[in-house]
Parts: C-alpha cells; structure tokens; sequence
C-alpha cells in the first residue's frame, strides 16, 4: 500500500484500487483573422483506476552481460542485501542514487512547517527495486560475475562479495547479425542463437515463457541494453507495417535488426518493450504491432549524462531569452560501448539520438529564431581505452546576448557511465510496469482505457523519446518530471504541481 493517502470525497481507496476523480484543465488556443491568440479554457472530466497490487516482476535485459547489464544487477543485489563495502575512501553503504522513483522527491503539499516533500514512489504503489529478478541474453557466454568484473565499474571488494550471487547467472543465448554492430565486437560473441530470423524470434519467444515459469514472476519486462546497432532501413514493403515486418521475418529478410526481433517476440508475448540504445528499432511496422496488440513500448537510449544536462541547459537558456547559437559536444570513454561507438554506422545512431535533443526548445521560441532557422550542433565521441567506463563529456555552449554579446559556457563532466545508467533502468521498468496498472475514463464514456502503448511518460529517461504519431516532443527536462509527477498526483486526485505557492504571496 502506497503511504501517502489522500483524503477528499473524489479518491476512493479499496483493497482493489485507488479510484480518482480529476479535473484535467487545457488551453484551446486559435488564431483569429486580426492574428489574435484566442485562448479557451478547456476541462476534461477523468477518472483514474490504478491496481494496488503490485506484482513481481521479472526483467530480461538483451546486453545482460555488459557493464549496464552487470552493473544494475549488481547495484540491486547489494542493495537488497544490504552490503557495505571498503573503498579508498571508507565504508560504503549501497544506494539507488539517479533514481527518480528510489531518490527523489516531489513536493506533496503544505504542513504545518511548510511544504511537505515525499519520495515519488510514495504516492503510488510501485515495485521495489531491491525485489526485482534479473534475466536476459547476451552474445557473450561469461557468466554475469565475470561479465561484472570484465566491465571494472564496482569497486573489487563489492564484487567478491556479489561474486556467490552471481557467478550461476548465465546469459541466454542471443542473435547476433554481425552487421548490425560494429566488427570490433566479433571476439565476445560466443553465445549466439542459430537460425532463420523466424526460428530465432519463436525462440527468444519461448525464452520469455521459460523465464515467466521457472522464475515464478507475475509479469515480465524487457528491456534491450545491447551494443547500439546501426539504423535499418525503413522501407515500403519491408517494415513499414505491422504484416510487412512479419513476413520480412518469415522471408528471413536481411534488414531486420536483432532488436527489432526481440521487440516483435515480446510484443507477441504481451511484453511491454523498452529500447535503452539509439538504434531504430520500432520501425513503423513495429510500431504498429504494439498499438494492435495493446502493448508498451518505449525509448528510446537512455538520457544519462551530457543529453541530461543538455536538457536543462538549452532549456534554462532559451527559457530566459538567450539565444544558444552553438553547441559542440564532445566525449570519450573507454568502455565496450565506446568501442562499439567507434564504428561510423553504431557512431551515426548515437550522433542522431544525441542531436535532436534541443529543437522542441528552440522551436518553442519564435522571438528568438526564425521558422526553421537551429543553432549549430555537433557531437563527437573518441574511443580511449584508458579511462574505462568514466566517461568524459565537454560541452561548449555559445548564446547571444543582449545587443550584440556573446555568453560561452564550458561544462567539462567526468562520470561512470554505468552508474548513471543503471538506476534509469530501473526507473524505466519500474514506471512502466505502473503505467500497466492504470486505466482511466472519460466522464462520459463507460470505457477503461489504458495509456497509448507508445509510453511517452518515459520521456524524462530517454534521449530520443518516442512518442504517438503526430504527438509532440517534448526534451525539456523539467517539462519532462513535471509530466511524470503530475500524472501520478493525478492517480490520486492531487492538483497538479504548480510552484504558485500563492499561499505564501498573498497579503
Ligand atoms: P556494453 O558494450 O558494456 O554492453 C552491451 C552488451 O550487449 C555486451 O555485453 C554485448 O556482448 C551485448 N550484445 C551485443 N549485441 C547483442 C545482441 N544482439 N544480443 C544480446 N546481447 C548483445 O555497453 P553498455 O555500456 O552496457 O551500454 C549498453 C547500451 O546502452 C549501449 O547501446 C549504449 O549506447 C547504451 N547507453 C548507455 C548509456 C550509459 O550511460 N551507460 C547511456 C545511454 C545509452
Ligand atoms: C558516448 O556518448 C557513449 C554513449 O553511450 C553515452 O555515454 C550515452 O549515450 C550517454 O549519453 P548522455 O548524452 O546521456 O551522457
């Protein structure tokens, strides 16, 4: 049972569900013929319907093996069983920092000391971290201790200590088209799947099933965490709808990604679908299998570090009237997705992902730029063996200025990328799996819906969100958690945050 309780005659709790009434107030806006604005005020009346049982869940990770495969498995183990371990600097005690579910609060309301703030997973009921069970694929065949220390981001005296839990975690086999990848990453792939493209999705088919019975879970989620792999081709005929794919994959047709096929398994599974890497994966086809089948889907690449900052930077600078005008991202890392990174067909999904991150601000603001008109934008990313998963990102931010000035900001970010990573994962199932406990209903209608199963609410933990057909995009990162935190205030009938504090302004 979620510990905050809300207490007004439109929320009703049973043993079921927490049942809300809530008031969701828009802005029609239109032009008239003197191109004014005209604004109406717009209310829709919902109800929101969110299952208090929470179930366990089982997550499959395609990329088990790799350091964010390793890493949030690890950081979940210790965390659940409490170890502390020695470092250069002391006694270090486990933690789910990063997490917005696990680490972050959000602002409930007033008491009598002023305003209250609760943990996010306080509000609903949500999965715990610590009782999550790991599973997945990897084409490499180490076992997911030795795969844990291949990838050197945990301090050793913690691996030892995780060592007994891990060391008979074995990653199932995978598929892997080596074009798809870049080549340095043939020399780990010694655990890979046989087959036509149709034996190798009813397989990793069957693995979900397998895993769902002999785990015990309720409810499974994947998620793939695999090297980024290059864009497919999109292509009439190919997979550009739902049938179109499914043939292409009984016609053992060569663009079909490995991804893409773990997607379409686990959409026909009823296994809602997370893409954590920048590659197209939900190619139209794609796409359309969830929506038919009524399953969700989300990504895409996790937004960790330099995007996440991008995010608020572009964000803040737009919003106070600069103008950024240039923007040059650049980083290096040294671990096994840096080297994949090195390929210039991987290295063009992650500059696409990377890229796109700021237009919905800079389309936001037409005083500033012209229809069209985008600062300049580059990024590069250098593959340095030495410094491992530390990754470096330097961030050159131009904007103009008042009458003419120029303001140039230089962020230089040094971090463990997996340690970054890992706790998003987290958030990503974890928000997804209560995303499939909430329906809700118009007034007027008798239907439950459930949210469109292209899961745009994941927004705030993606690089490139993707988003229903035609909706918009939205980077902003604290557009991004207002959304999040604002949808679940709703599930309990709470306004949404509007940092007014009228309360505190008022003679
Ligand atoms: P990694 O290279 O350490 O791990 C990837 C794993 O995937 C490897 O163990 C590899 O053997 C395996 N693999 C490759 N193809 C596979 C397939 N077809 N099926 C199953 N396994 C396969 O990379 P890392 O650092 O764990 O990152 C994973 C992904 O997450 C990358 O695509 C990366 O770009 C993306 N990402 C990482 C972020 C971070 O902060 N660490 C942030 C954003 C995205
Ligand atoms: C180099 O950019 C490697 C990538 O996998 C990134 O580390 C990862 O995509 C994180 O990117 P960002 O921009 O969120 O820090």
């Amino acid at each position: 049972m979620a510990k905050v309780h809300v207490n007004s005659d439109k929320v009703k709790y049973t043993s079921e569900f927490i049942e809300a009434k809530y008031d969701y107030m828009t802005t029609g806006v239109e032009v008239d013929k003197d191109g004014r604005y005209i604004a109406t005020p717009q209310t829709t009346h919902f109800t929101f319907k969110t299952e208090q049982k929470v179930p366990t869940l089982g997550v499959m990770l395609v990329g088990w093996g790799g350091n964010n495969g390793t890493t949030v498995t690890a950081a979940t183990l210790a965390n659940k069983c409490n170890l502390s371990w020695h470092t250069k600097e002391g006694l270090q005690q486990p933690n789910y920092y990063g997490s917005i579910t696990h680490a972050a609060t959000i602002a409930l309301g007033n008491g009598p000391a002023g305003e209250v703030f609760v943990p996010m997973r306080d509000l609903l009921p949500m999965v715990h971290a610590n009782d999550i069970v790991f599973d997945g694929w990897d084409i490499s065949s180490m076992n997911i201790a030795d795969a844990m220390k291949r990838a050197t981001v945990l301090d050793y005296n913690l691996q030892e200590q995780l060592r007994p839990l891990m060391k008979d975690m074995k990653p199932r086999p995978s598929i892997y088209f080596p074009d798809f990848i870049a080549a340095n990453q043939e020399s780990r792939a010694d655990n890979v799947l046989q087959g036509t493209k149709q034996e190798l999705l009813n397989k990793i088919r069957q693995d979900i099933r397998d895993f769902r019975k002999s785990s015990g879970v309720d409810k499974v989620i994947i998620l793939w965490t695999a090297n980024t792999e290059r864009f497919s081709e999109v292509r009439e005929g190919l997979n550009d709808t739902a049938e179109n794919l499914l043939n292409s994959i009984r016609k053992n047709e060569c663009e079909v990604s490995p991804s893409t096929i773990f997607a379409v398994a686990s959409i026909q599974e009823g296994v809602a679908y997370i893409n954590g890497s920048p590659q197209n994966t939900f190619v139209p086809g794609c796409i359309e299998l969830a929506e038919k089948k009524k399953v969700f889907i989300g990504g895409d690449d996790f937004k960790s570090g330099q995007t996440k900052l991008k995010s608020v930077l572009v964000d803040f600078l737009v919003g106070a009237g600069l103008k950024p005008t240039s923007i040059v991202s650049y980083n290096h890392l040294g671990n096994n997705d840096g080297m994949n990174l090195s390929a210039p067909k991987t290295f063009r999904s992650k500059e696409i992902s990377k890229s796109n991150v700021v237009d919905d601000m800079v389309a936001s603001n037409s005083i500033l730029y012209a229809e069209g008109e985008k600062p300049d934008h580059c990024v590069v990313i250098k593959y340095v063996p030495y410094v491992g998963d530390s990754k470096r990102a330097m961030d050159e931010y131009t904007s103009e200025i008042m009458m003419g000035g120029r303001n140039t900001l230089v962020v230089h970010n040094t971090c463990e990328d997996s340690l970054l990573a890992s706790p998003i994962i987290l958030d990503l199932v974890i928000l997804t799996e209560l995303c499939q406990r909430i329906q809700y209903r118009v007034e007027s209608e008798p239907t439950w819906h459930s949210f469109h199963p292209v899961l745009s609410i994941l927004s705030f933990l993606t690089k490139a969100p993707l988003v229903p057909s035609g909706t918009p995009v939205v980077n902003a990162l604290s557009r991004q958690r207002t959304c999040i935190e604002n949808i679940l205030r709703a599930c309990v009938g709470l306004a949404p945050t509007n940092h007014m504090l009228l309360e505190y302004k008022m003679e």
